[in-house]
């Protein structure tokens, strides 16, 4: 199937339309939630600017994907936002959370991300960001976040994400990255951030995430994990990182995009999740927040969009959504509607 920029916004009008099946699209404040975005840039002095200085490129990350899901990515200044992503990144080849800021592969994956939504990758010198990658690469497999050390399998996923997306996984031991997110697997199924480390549902999306990445997902129990994430559900329709805690919007997507990689998605009751999210926007000024009556972030607005576009109706997979628009569009295969990591299918067979 072809379809051009236009097309593409429509279908995912229609995704949203289909993913909050039984609700009107009224009830997702698509406008609202994108005039929260822009007016989060123009306000540099207040408290969600201040707080959010030292990972501006997270920041941008999130909030250019969730304008692009809205369909308007093209109110803002590509020029600009390239001139400022490039001006965070340092002579390692690896780029700051802000102008000035040490770099880590958290900022680093962002401004990859950020690029490529923007179809700007040909300003990276690839070789050398791949190269600053693949040092962060340990003995044992694990990644390290920056020159500091801390290991974390969300440094796996990162470079894994990253060095896909730049087509350069080679760089790295992948036999080994594997092995090391594998050694993080716990007996419940899930994944901690390292050996023996508690399951965590953000933690279970780098690993599965990775895994899936590399080809490598005959190292998960699909039922065995399934059954952990769906246990994630609580009677509000949220979702929560791990037993006895809090729902929160974020870990819609966390728990989601793992059911989907794993193919138990149709486990999880969508429509309640939907009602969930549906209940933590701001209806007056725009905005989705973790849990419903909460400030309005854009950490949980991304999250929430990128969940209520993620197509999880019975009749079509997101996948499939996700494949038919990464396809024809001229931008590199990595982020399109969706957010990108769930694109490793797509990577895997252009690869
Ligand atoms: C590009 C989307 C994207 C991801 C990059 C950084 C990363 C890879 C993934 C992070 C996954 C993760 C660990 C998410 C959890 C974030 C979170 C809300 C942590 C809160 O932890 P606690 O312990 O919360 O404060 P709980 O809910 O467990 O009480």
């Amino acid at each position: 199937m072809h379809f051009n920029g236009e097309q593409q916004r429509q279908s995912i009008i229609c995704f949203l339309v289909c993913s909050l099946k039984g609700f009107t699209m009224g009830e997702l404040e698509v406008e609202k939630h994108a005039q929260y975005i822009l007016s989060v840039e123009k306000r540099k002095d207040d408290f969600e600017s201040v707080v959010m200085e030292h990972l501006r490129m997270n920041g941008a990350y999130w909030g250019l994907t969730t304008l692009d899901l809205l369909g308007k990515l093209e109110t803002v200044d590509k020029d600009e936002i390239v001139s400022w992503v490039m001006s965070c990144q340092h002579e390692s080849g690896g780029f700051g959370g802000n102008v000035g800021h040490d770099p880590h592969i958290l900022y680093t994956l962002s401004a990859v991300q950020v690029l490529a939504l923007l179809d700007k990758l040909d300003v990276l010198d690839i070789d050398k960001l791949a190269n600053y990658i693949a040092s962060l690469q340990n003995e044992d497999g694990s990644f390290s976040g920056d020159m500091w050390g801390e290991v974390d399998t969300r440094f796996s996923y990162i470079a894994i994400c990253c060095l896909s997306l730049l087509h350069r996984i080679d760089k790295i031991n992948v036999e080994k990255a594997v092995n090391y997110v594998v050694s993080c697997k716990n007996l419940d199924g899930g994944f901690g951030s390292i050996p023996g480390g508690e399951s965590h549902a953000g933690q279970i999306f780098c690993c599965v995430g990775a895994l899936a990445i590399t080809g490598s997902l005959h190292h998960v129990d699909k039922d065995l994990l399934g059954w952990w994430l769906c246990e994630r559900q609580v009677k509000s329709g949220g979702l929560n990182g791990r037993p006895e805690k809090l729902p929160d919007v974020c870990y819609s997507w966390w728990v989601l995009s793992s059911l989907i990689m794993i193919d138990r998605v149709h486990w999880i009751n969508k429509e309640k999740v939907a009602r969930f999210i549906l209940d933590c926007q701001d209806k007056e000024n725009g905005g989705i927040s973790d849990r419903p009556d909460d400030a309005v972030d854009v950490f949980h607005t991304y999250f929430g969009v990128a969940v209520s576009d993620n197509d999880f109706s019975d009749s079509c997979t997101p996948l499939e959504g996700i494949h038919c628009m990464a396809m024809v569009d001229p931008k590199p295969p990595v982020l399109f509607y969706i957010v990108m990591e769930l694109d490793f299918h797509f990577l895997n067979i252009r690869d």
